[in-house]
């Protein structure tokens, strides 16, 4: 079972039930706790109201004291209170599971998804409960507080980040970028690189949480670290590859639950 802690979109091309899907995709009951609700299509983000983190702290503890999780994904945090919500509660959570944040910063309509404030709590009390983190270059910028522009800045951003924060996985995707490498630092300082194909389409809505929360999956199934970020790169690719172009009028959803189609066709 697998718990994500996540903000609300109601076209499902990211957030909470997209999340829900990408681990039914991978045979992975999911239970949710929602910081935010987002009015939301594929043609962008139109508002934010964030939840109130009493009752999201209510939520955690009810539903994970009789449904304790194998793995935590955490996405939109929207507010410095949420923040110390979700914190106050990795803090308690019974035995250590894997906990994998995407963090999600701004949305491409320009929404801030995680208020400027709240990034000091996010350092000084977050990331230090945090197992694996899957910025995009733009992400590992702010995290960092170095410039990427290169793959030599996502080089030295991330050994800045893993020092700030030395036993977290950072794995940088790099779908959107016209070379698509994802690189991984390991704690300790050791790089991969995992070239990747890329994929023309404009479905590109909430490939960060399909990665996330597939690299989740992976970790509650048991593989090692660089099988898991292989497995869900294979995951978006596939999802990127099979999606609808026709759906919204925006960036539309990926097909995320691609697996299962080609289980029944037979060719998974
Ligand atoms: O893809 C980032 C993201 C994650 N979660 C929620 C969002 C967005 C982008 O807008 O709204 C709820």
């Amino acid at each position: 079972m697998a718990l994500t802690i996540a903000g609300f979109d109601p076209s499902s091309g990211a957030g909470i039930t997209a999340d829900l899907s990408i681990f039914a995709a991978h045979g992975i009951f999911g239970t949710s706790a929602i910081t935010a609700t987002t009015v939301q299509s594929t043609m962008g983000v139109a508002g934010i109201r964030a939840a109130d983190p009493a009752w999201l702290s209510r939520t955690l503890e009810f539903v994970s004291t009789d449904l304790p999780a194998a793995g935590v994904k955490v996405g939109m945090l929207a507010t410095d209170p949420i923040v110390r919500a979700v914190v106050e509660f990795l803090q308690t959570a019974e035995g250590r599971v894997p906990v994998v944040f995407d963090p999600v910063l701004r949305s491409s309509s320009g929404y801030e998804l995680l208020a400027p404030a709240a990034l000091r709590r996010v350092h000084a009390e977050f990331l230090p409960l945090v197992d694996w983190t899957t910025p995009n270059w733009m992400e590992l910028s702010v995290l960092s507080g170095v410039r990427v522009r290169t793959i030599e800045d996502v080089d030295s951003a991330a050994h800045a980040l893993g020092r700030m924060h030395p036993r977290l996985y950072i794995v940088v995707t790099g779908g959107d970028q016209q070379e698509p490498i994802d690189f991984r630092r390991a704690p300790g300082g050791a790089v991969q690189t995992f070239r990747g194909e890329r994929i023309e389409t404009t479905s590109t809505h909430g490939t960060g949480c399909a990665f996330s929360a597939a690299l989740l999956s992976r970790l509650i199934m048991g593989e090692a670290p660089a099988k898991a970020v292989a497995n869900a790169k294979t995951y978006v690719t596939g999802a990127l590859r099979s999606a609808n172009p026709a759906l919204g009028h925006g960036p539309g959803p990926l097909d995320l639950l691609w697996p299962l189609r080609a289980r029944r066709r037979g060719n998974c």
